[in-house]
């Protein structure tokens, strides 16, 4: 890996999706830099001729000339390029189709409404809002459970086959900001198989590297 130029990892110091790039670049070790920018230069060129839709992550890869963004899309572009021995993937079917059903999942399912939970427990200027809260919460609680169902139902360690893969990473940075999202509630009760798993993911040494560089940066969310 060591003739690769290093990628460049546009992020921000807050928020949970860029990690998810971070996580699966030092997994795979891919050399990489990570720029980050204050709201205003993701909103402006030259960044919005990466990423139009103006948010982070965004990944330029001067090895092969590819400019991408969405963290999902970015995490397929990695796995295609530079996971070559398949340390992160299934290579065949039904395999390599589940982890992208549980990439998917974790996209439109996980991101969007563990964001909302933050958008309206924290942001949101209207205050008297307690049913957006409720409706959020209870979407994290469900997406727990489909977690911990699925891997009771299995006896697997991993969302997809024997082995981790990108899919099972890609949980990882929201469910460290889970105590943030719903404070006092410990998910470990209700969902123990979700439990286990997410510990196993949080003790591998490219996610502790991941979360320290999080750390250093970054406010708890
Ligand atoms: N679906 C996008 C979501 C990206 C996203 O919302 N990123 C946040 C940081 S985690 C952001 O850029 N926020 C700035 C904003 O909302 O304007 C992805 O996964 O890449």
């Amino acid at each position: 890996m060591s003739s690769i130029k290093p990628l460049v990892l546009y992020s921000h110091a807050t928020g949970p999706n860029p990690w998810k790039v971070a996580i699966v670049l030092e997994e795979l070790q891919v050399p990489y830099e990570t720029k980050f920018l204050d709201f205003a230069a993701i909103k402006s060129e030259p960044f919005l001729s990466i990423n139009p839709n103006g948010r982070v992550p965004a990944l330029e890869d001067s090895n092969t000339g590819v400019k991408i963004f969405e963290s999902g899309a970015i995490i397929e572009y990695l796995i295609e390029t530079y996971d070559k021995e398949a340390k992160l993937h299934y290579t065949a079917s039904p395999e390599k189709y589940l982890e992208l059903s549980w990439l998917h999942f974790q996209m439109s399912g996980q991101g969007p409404y563990w964001g909302q939970k933050a958008w309206f427990t924290y942001f949101h200027s209207d205050k008297n809002i307690t049913s957006a809260i409720e409706r959020y919460g209870n979407e994290i609680k469900r997406t727990l459970g489909v977690i911990d169902s699925h891997l009771k139902k299995t006896g697997k360690p991993y969302l997809v086959g024997d082995k981790i893969s990108y899919a099972d990473l890609a949980f990882v940075p929201w469910q460290t900001v889970l105590g943030w999202l719903i404070p006092d509630y410990d998910a470990s009760k209700d969902f123990p198989e979700w439990s286990k798993w997410n510990q196993s993911l949080l003790e591998r040494p490219a996610v502790k590297k991941v979360l320290a560089d999080k750390a250093a940066v970054a406010p708890k969310h």
